[in-house]
């Protein structure tokens, strides 16, 4: 196989002729050109390869969103290391099990832990030893097998899983939705999401890349000063989870002339509702796209650039993706009938890291991954999703698996057992809500319960209600009825 397929040459191909242009601007108006990036990445790679970062090696980043760690992911590129993005938003007990998972060679961190680790190191210090060093150009020889980054979601066991994204999986999809969604060197960008999770860092960022276009950087999201902004850098594209579009609804002065120069808002990572989708189009004229994708595989459908995006639909399998969707019987199911989503193709990644029989298992005999979310074809194929077999709530885009809540509350003394599920909440699409039985004559708390979330899970893991109840509805093979708790419980967030 060519051994030219480092991922960030691939990437410098489509944008060595742009080196002079904006890459990034900042909400300041400070510009990072091309070629900037490109010298602060060179850098940044020698200051990887001084601490012995070579090709393979894990780099663990959980820092705040810039253009320096876009850079040092740039950097990671160079040198063939593996990037493992980690949210900022994990405590100290989440991180540490991604550390002795990944056992990476350096773990760059926005603040000391508590322990550090030898190969520890805190942001201040990489930058300096990186805006110190002479540019290293070198770019480590890669196929495109090699995995490039390793991206965690938790799992339904409680324990997460990394899945290991090849150089191939990324570039294919990168360039498959540069084309799709029409993405060209006048395109801007408004990137307002965070770049340690697959839809800021991946589909964002290379398109991006690809089409050397200009990209405004935003650190978080705040609607008005996106309504501004669009205004104000004559933004084109937006790409967003559905939280950014109802909170710019919320925005009273958000209307068509803030989106004069748009011409594509695209959603993602959790469902948009169709009620959304109508009144962002009655309010700017502009239809939302949405499509669909996941951690394992990058973006799987999209609704069209020309063409009808339908309200509640993620559209059709992206170019090259095979998509079925299977019954019980493992077998494909009729157009309009409701089954597993299953799906092959260059995006699907090589698996998860050091869990073979996990990986096994959620693959065919013929290769089709099982994304654990349930759909509906149409005739002509578009996809609805309509449901997860997975044990899943997704809130602002952030995925959350109850077990991982249920494991923290059970520890908490006095409690017999807890059942997590997801409540919708106007904001967030849904929330995690915590019901919780307890040992007979145990007086625990609804505070000591939260605190005890609070201690062991990131912020937005945290039940937004926590109820002591008398017991759990459960079927006839004694296992907890979550659709029955969904139901009971769907107004408690409203
Ligand atoms: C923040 N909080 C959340 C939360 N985000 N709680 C639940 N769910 C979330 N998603 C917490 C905050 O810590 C805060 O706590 C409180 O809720 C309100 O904070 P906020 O200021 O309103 O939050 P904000 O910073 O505005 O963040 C909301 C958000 C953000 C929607 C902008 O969560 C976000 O950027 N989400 C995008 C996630 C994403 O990129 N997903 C892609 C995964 S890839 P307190 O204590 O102050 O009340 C993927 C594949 C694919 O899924 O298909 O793309
Ligand atoms: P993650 O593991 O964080 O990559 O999240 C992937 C999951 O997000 C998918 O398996 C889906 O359940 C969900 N998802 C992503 N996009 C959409 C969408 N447009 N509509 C519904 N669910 C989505």
């Amino acid at each position: 196989m060519n051994a030219d397929a480092n991922l960030y040459a691939l990437l410098r191909a489509k944008f060595q002729d742009r080196f002079d242009a904006p890459c990034f601007i900042a909400p300041d108006g400070a510009e990072t050109t091309y070629s900037r990036i490109d010298a602060l990445s060179a850098q940044f790679a020698a200051a990887l390869r001084a601490r012995g970062v070579g090709a393979g090696d894990r780099v663990i980043v959980q820092i705040g969103k810039s253009t320096l760690a876009v850079a040092l992911y740039l950097a990671c590129l160079r040198v063939g290391a593996i990037y493992a993005p980690l949210n900022t938003a994990y405590t100290e007990a989440e991180t540490a099990y991604f550390l002795a998972d990944a056992e990476p060679a350096l773990f760059i961190a926005e603040r000391t832990s508590a322990a550090p680790l030898p190969v520890e190191i805190l942001q201040t210090t990489f930058w300096m030893e990186g805006l110190k060093a002479a540019p290293d150009h070198a770019l480590a020889p890669r196929v495109r097998d090699d995995v490039a980054a390793i991206v965690y979601t938790s799992g339904t066991t409680g324990r997460s899983k990394g899945a290991m994204l090849t150089i191939g999986n990324l570039i294919s999809n990168a360039e498959t939705l540069v084309s799709l969604w029409g993405f060209t060197s006048k395109d801007v960008l408004l990137h307002a999401l965070p770049i340690f999770h697959v839809h800021g860092l991946f589909v964002a960022l290379h398109c991006a890349f690809l089409s050397a276009c200009t990209t405004i950087f935003m650190p978080v999201f705040v609607a008005e000063a996106v309504r501004l902004d669009l205004r104000r850098w004559d933004v084109t594209v937006l790409m967003g989870v559905p939280t950014f579009y109802t909170r710019l609804l919320a925005v009273p002065a958000f209307n068509a002339e803030d989106c004069a120069t748009m011409r594509l808002f695209i959603s993602g990572s959790a469902p948009l509702l169709a009620e959304t989708h109508r009144a962002f189009e009655a309010r700017t004229g502009h239809r939302i796209l949405e499509r669909y994708g996941m951690s394992e595989a990058g973006m799987i459908t999209s609704n069209p650039l020309d063409g009808a995006r339908t309200p509640g639909t993620v559209g059709y399998p992206l170019p090259g993706v095979s998509l079925r969707i299977v019954g019980d019987d493992g077998a494909t199911v009729p157009p309009g009938e409701p089954g597993v989503i299953e799906i092959k193709g260059p995006n699907v990644f090589k698996g998860y890291w050091r869990m073979p029989e996990k990986t096994a298992q959620e693959f065919r005999d013929d290769g089709y991954f099982i994304t654990g979310d349930i759909g509906v074809a149409a005739a002509d194929g578009r996809v609805s999703i309509v449901g997860r077999a997975k044990d899943l709530i997704i809130s602002g885009g952030y995925n959350i698996y109850p077990k991982e809540i249920e494991d923290v509350l059970d520890a908490v003394e006095g409690v017999a057992e807890s059942a997590v599920i997801g409540a919708p909440h106007a904001d967030f699409g849904e929330a995690p809500v915590a019901l919780v039985t307890l040992r007979p004559g145990a007086t625990t708390s609804v505070e000591a319960l939260a605190a005890a979330a609070a201690e062991k899970l990131a912020r937005f893991k945290h039940p937004r209600r926590i109820l002591i109840v008398d017991g759990l509805p459960r079927n006839a093979m004694g296992k907890v009825q979550k659709a029955a708790l969904r139901e009971r419980y769907r107004d408690l967030l409203r």
